[in-house]
């Protein structure tokens, strides 16, 4: 049969006229949404005290959006609520910070109903539809109750815990329920992979098949693992020209680029930093680590919390070992422009990506997309990071071990150039053959296969 069009669904829509297409999600995605006149449904930027009742279409060139509205407090509870302050740190494994309220969980049920009422009369029947994340697990199990027959695929950007951590979900078995009624559901890692086939047992009593579908109730969930990745040929060409107009860093440098998070590991990665230059005195003054973390999600408390403790480190780091020339942390909350940012990595001796837990870590990808094949620098990487599955030839680090991760330091900073450059041409040819364009094409075949083995079901 042939391929309708493709239908993308996520919490945040693409611009409407393009202008800040540079996320990865977009480039991604835009070839294979601009084949067969695609749609990206996606909440506004904005909410409104009277959200309107149905989809607000806009075209571009390449492919149309539609954006929903939402009323302001249901949006808080849905977004910053249910998705950040219980999926999201029960997810990364923090139960410790899981907030329960009954209207998180009301307002994330109603705005995945309301998103599906919204979309249903919007869908034809050969088009292929592709759900984004953790804010939008419900909307398969929505729409199928609104009577959509389309295939539906899912994809978890972030990690999926175990089974006992997901059980301190309240609730957890709907949820469960939930991705059980995906037709494909896509995740970044082998880890992942199997607490879903654990928690479906447990939940939905799913049986593994032979082909690797999960048996629930009669019906087949197919289930994969897609790491993403990003565009890197387009970033190593930012890192290469901004490199010509820019000078070397003065010293070696340490880098560390991470939305504020507490799951990204940022105060025990100061700490390891910390332990490295007690540890390691004829270092100090002879190198900078360069951490640039912009807040995100900051009406939440425990984002809050994260921002004052790794000020606080800084601080304490600084004042213990600086000198009147010499700072041992640059601490800069901001974003960055992405040419700027490939630049820095691309002058940096050392890329640290110490996540306690992350579903991927694309930045461990631009880090080593960036580097200069003669002379490249070192990445040293959180075994708890998904990239850690695909990328060895990192010096891997228990993130919660600062001596661990003092002693990667130490290792990256005195690698002789002929290890540096082995390792690197093993991460760097394993990605560029895994870019993203490798990873959506690798979903969207699947989600295909999928459906073509659901016709031929009907048609027997
Ligand atoms: P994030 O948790 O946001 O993504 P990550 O994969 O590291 O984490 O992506 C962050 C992106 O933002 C990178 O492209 C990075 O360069 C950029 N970024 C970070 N700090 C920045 C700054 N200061 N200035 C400018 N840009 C900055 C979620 C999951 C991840 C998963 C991705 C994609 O948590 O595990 O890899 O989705 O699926």
């Amino acid at each position: 049969m042939s391929v309708g069009r493709l239908v993308i669904i996520s919490n945040r829509a693409p611009s409407v006229d393009g202008s800040a297409d540079s996320g990865g999600l977009v480039v991604a995605l835009k070839d294979a949404l601009s084949k067969n006149g695609g749609l990206w449904i996606g909440g506004a930027a904005d909410q409104v005290e009277e959200p309107a009742q149905t989809l607000r279409f806009h075209e571009r060139p390449d492919f149309d959006v539609a954006l929903f509205e939402t009323d302001p407090q249901i949006y808080s509870d849905y977004y910053l609520g249910y998705s950040n302050s219980v999926l999201w740190p029960a997810f990364h494994g923090r139960v410790d910070l899981i907030d329960v309220q009954s209207r998180y969980a009301s307002a994330y049920r109603e705005v995945n109903k309301r998103l599906a009422r919204m979309v249903a009369p919007a869908l034809r029947p050969d088009d292929q539809i592709w759900v984004h994340d953790y804010q939008l697990i419900p909307l398969a199990s929505e729409l199928k109750s609104l009577g959509v027959k389309n295939r539906i695929g899912f994809f978890l950007h972030i990690p999926l815990p175990d089974l006992h951590t997901f059980m301190a979900i309240p609730d957890w078995q709907d949820v469960a329920a939930w991705f059980g009624q995906y037709d494909l559901v896509g995740f970044q890692t082998r880890r992942d992979l199997a607490n879903m086939i654990n928690i479906f047992r447990h939940a939905l009593r799913g049986e593994l098949r032979a082909n690797g579908h999960i048996g629930i109730n009669g019906r087949e969930v197919a289930i994969g693992c897609f790491p993403i990745s990003i565009d890197v040929e387009g970033f190593r060409q930012l890192a290469m020209n901004g490199a010509q107009s820019t000078d070397p860093a003065p010293l070696p440098r340490l880098i560390g680029v991470d939305r504020l998070d507490y799951s990204k590991g940022l105060p025990q990665r100061l700490s390891g930093y910390e332990t490295f230059l007690a540890n390691h005195p004829e270092y100090r003054s002879k190198v900078t680590l360069l951490q640039i973390a912009p807040p995100t999600r900051d009406k939440v408390q425990a984002y809050r919390s994260i921002r004052a403790e790794l000020e606080h480190l800084s601080g304490r780091i600084n004042g213990r070992f600086g000198t009147v020339e010499w700072t041992p942390v640059q601490y800069i909350h901001r974003a960055l422009p992405r040419d700027e940012l490939a630049v820095l990595f691309h002058y940096s001796r050392v890329g640290l990506v110490t996540p306690l837990f992350d579903g991927m870590n694309l930045v461990a990808k631009e880090y080593v997309a960036a580097q200069d094949f003669a002379d490249p620098g070192v990445l040293v990487l959180s075994q708890f990071a998904g990239a850690a599955e695909e990328m060895p030839e990192a010096l891997i680090v228990n993130p919660h071990d600062p001596h661990d991760i003092a002693e990667a330091i130490r290792t990256a900073l005195d690698m002789p150039a002929a290890e540096r450059i082995e390792r690197h041409q093993a991460l760097y040819a394993h990605l560029k053959v895994h870019d993203v364009a490798h990873w959506s094409a690798a979903f969207l075949k699947r989600l295909k296969k999928v459906d073509d083995l659901g016709l031929d079901r009907v048609a027997r």
